[in-house]
């Protein structure tokens, strides 16, 4: 996968509108609130004028507040209800910009999520996990706060000084030309800002990354850290990691500084020039003081606005940055899936395995690391793979899940190609023990039953049995409802190896893998699961890699891998009679000089 150049099919804002389905005529409501509120606020200037004019300062003011008291009263009710009401629809509209809002959180991150969970291997090694976390918590959150507010504010401004225009110019458009004359600067500024800001956002969101996944790494890593007495040295490896995301902070921060003040300025010249220009109109008819006092009153809904654009353009450029990083992963599709005319085997496997002129090379890697890699197990058979650590024994096992597909090749299973199959029936089929053990923070019980969550207890117990873990278990003090700490903390090695051997065989495979499982366990323990492998009460095909000759002499056959390449095959007595890598092997863990 390049995730450095992926395209998406919607732009930033369809995007976004798209995962409002559901809320969208809301949300438009809420928009036309927001105006509604922000013309409404005009209203109090208005009466004000009107109230000044008719009963304060016209030319019959005081006449008029003789005969005409209840029109005065009126005009201040209505201001006093305007504001109430104003106050209501205020309320109810933050309540639908933050409903919408969360709305849109809660189905983009499921939907993360669920893509998350469906990518395949080599997505989990091109994304680190504290990159991933920030992308589902930090940059979401900008593009809720897109939805719940820079939306809510850029229409607040437009509207409020949109209205504001009109209402100038609609009482005296020679004065209200005179002030908008300004305007167009602001928006000059705001260009030049933008272009400069752009690129900061982006960085900051890198650093703020980057220091998530040091903070991840390492406290998920703190035993490493401990056991090398090395908390200074990490410290200071976050130190600096904080620190440049806090200057990249300051720095997006004062390039706003550097535009601010002429931004202030124009904003800060509109009363200069209502005061100035304002001042001579008075002196003539055509502008009277209730008109005056109108402009001054509303001056701020033309000054504000452009304040804010700063702060919007800001916060435009932070979705902007945000968003590209959530719709990477939105739009990511894992090369791992199902095929179009995949075939629904709902049936139990019968097991056998095949793997045809296999060879194998990592995305990522420079050489291949399986060539021609060709065997056939029959369903119930034991293969046991051996060879030295690297050769590629957990790459080869790894194909029969399809967590990886060959180069060249096919692996089949019962005869079909395993790319044919669904991923969810070829994958419920196979139980795998994996090499690096990894438990969840949950009772034992669940964790056993994680694969099968309609297995009974007793078959929990059973299992906990057949992987010889029932005994350490039931000495437990809360037994089999005992929590395990994160990955398993808690637990010695060889136990958490024979709690996730039994969370293979809960699931009944039809195949049954196991990476290295009994490496840690001891000799009696493992002779012990031996037998119970042997003795399943489930027909059950088993590929073991092991290192022990204790744990591969009775297998069907034998595997030796070299370089990844097949250099051996053959059952115990086939493969000492060959004198090989085998036959030195055996001679090593027995001590026995001839055979
Ligand atoms: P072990 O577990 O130490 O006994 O070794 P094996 O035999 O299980 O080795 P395996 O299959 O994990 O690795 C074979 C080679 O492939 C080795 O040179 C490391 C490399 N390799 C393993 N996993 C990856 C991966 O995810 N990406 C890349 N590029 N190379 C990998
Ligand atoms: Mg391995």
């Amino acid at each position: 996968m390049n995730k450095k150049s992926q395209e998406f099919p919607l732009t930033k804002i369809q995007w976004l509108w798209q995962n409002m389905k559901g809320m969208r005529a809301i949300y438009i409501f809420g928009m036309f609130l927001t105006i509604v509120y922000n013309v409404m606020q005009l209203t109090v200037p208005y009466f004000s004028s009107k109230l000044i004019d008719t009963f304060l300062a016209g030319e019959n003011a005081a006449e008029n507040l003789r005969t005409k008291s209840d029109l005065f009263y009126k005009l201040l009710i209505a201001m006093v209800g305007l504001t109430v009401l104003r106050a209501i629809i205020v309320y109810i509209d933050c309540m639908i910009f933050e409903n919408t809002s969360q709305h849109v959180l809660y189905k983009i991150r499921n939907f993360l999520y669920d893509k998350i969970q469906r990518q395949d291997m080599t997505f989990y090694s091109t994304y680190r996990t504290g990159d991933l976390m920030t992308r589902v918590t930090g940059d979401l959150d900008a593009v809720r706060h897109m939805v719940a507010w820079v939306v809510r504010i850029v229409i607040e401004s437009f509207s409020l000084f949109a209205a504001a225009a009109f209402f100038f110019l609609y009482i005296n458009w020679k004065m209200a030309l005179c002030l908008l004359a300004i305007s167009p600067f602001v928006f000059v500024i705001i260009y030049m800002f933008r272009n400069q800001v752009a690129p900061m956002h982006a960085l900051l969101r890198e650093k703020l990354a980057q220091m998530n996944t040091f903070a991840q790494e390492n406290i998920s890593g703190n035993r490493v850290v401990k056991a090398f007495a090395r908390e200074d040295y990490e410290m200071e490896k976050f130190d600096t990691s904080n620190c440049d995301y806090r200057d990249t902070n300051k720095n997006t921060a004062r390039v706003w500084l550097k535009f601010y003040p002429y931004v202030e300025t124009i904003a800060d010249l509109m009363p200069v020039v209502m005061l100035l220009i304002g001042g001579l109109f008075l002196m003539t008819p055509y502008f009277t003081m209730g008109e005056y006092v109108a402009f001054s009153g509303l001056i701020w809904a033309i000054a504000n606005p452009m304040r804010m654009m700063g702060n919007i353009m800001n916060e435009f450029q932070r979705f902007s940055a945000a968003s590209k990083k959530v719709m990477e992963i939105y739009y990511s599709e894992p090369k791992i899936k199902d095929k179009e005319n995949a075939i629904p085997h709902p049936d139990r496997f019968k097991g056998s395995i095949e793997f045809k002129n296999v060879s194998f090379q990592y995305e990522d890697g420079d050489l291949p690391v399986l060539y021609d890699i060709d065997f056939k197990v029959n369903p119930g058979e034991t293969v046991a793979i051996m060879g030295e650590t690297g050769c590629g024994k957990t790459s080869l096992i790894h194909l029969i899940p399809r967590f990886y597909e060959p180069t060249a090749g096919e692996v089949l299973i019962d005869g079909i190609d395993v790319n044919d199959y669904k991923l969810e029936d070829l994958r419920k089929n196979i139980g795998l023990a994996t090499q690096d053990v990894l438990l969840y923070s949950d009772t034992i019980e669940g964790n056993i039953a994680y694969g099968d969550s309609q297995i009974k207890p007793e078959e929990v117990v059973k299992f906990a049995r057949y992987s010889a873990a029932n005994d350490f278990i039931a000495k437990m003090p809360e037994g089999y409802d005992t929590i395990v700490g994160e990955r398993g903390v808690g637990l010695s090695g060889g136990q958490k190896q024979r709690i996730s051997l039994a969370r293979a065989l809960a699931v009944k495979p039809s195949i049954l893998i196991l990476d290295d499982t009994t490496s840690a366990v001891d000799l009696e323990t493992e002779k012990q699961i031996q037998n119970s492998l042997n003795n399943l009460d489930f027909p059950c095909t088993k590929v073991i890699i092991a290192q022990r000759i204790s744990t591969t002499k009775n297998a069907d056959k034998i595997i030796v891998l070299n370089h990844g390449r097949i250099t051996e095959m053959g059952s115990h007595s086939e493969l000492i009679a060959k004198k090989g890598y085998y036959y030195e092997l055996v001679k090593l863990q027995t001590g026995i000089e001839e055979l």
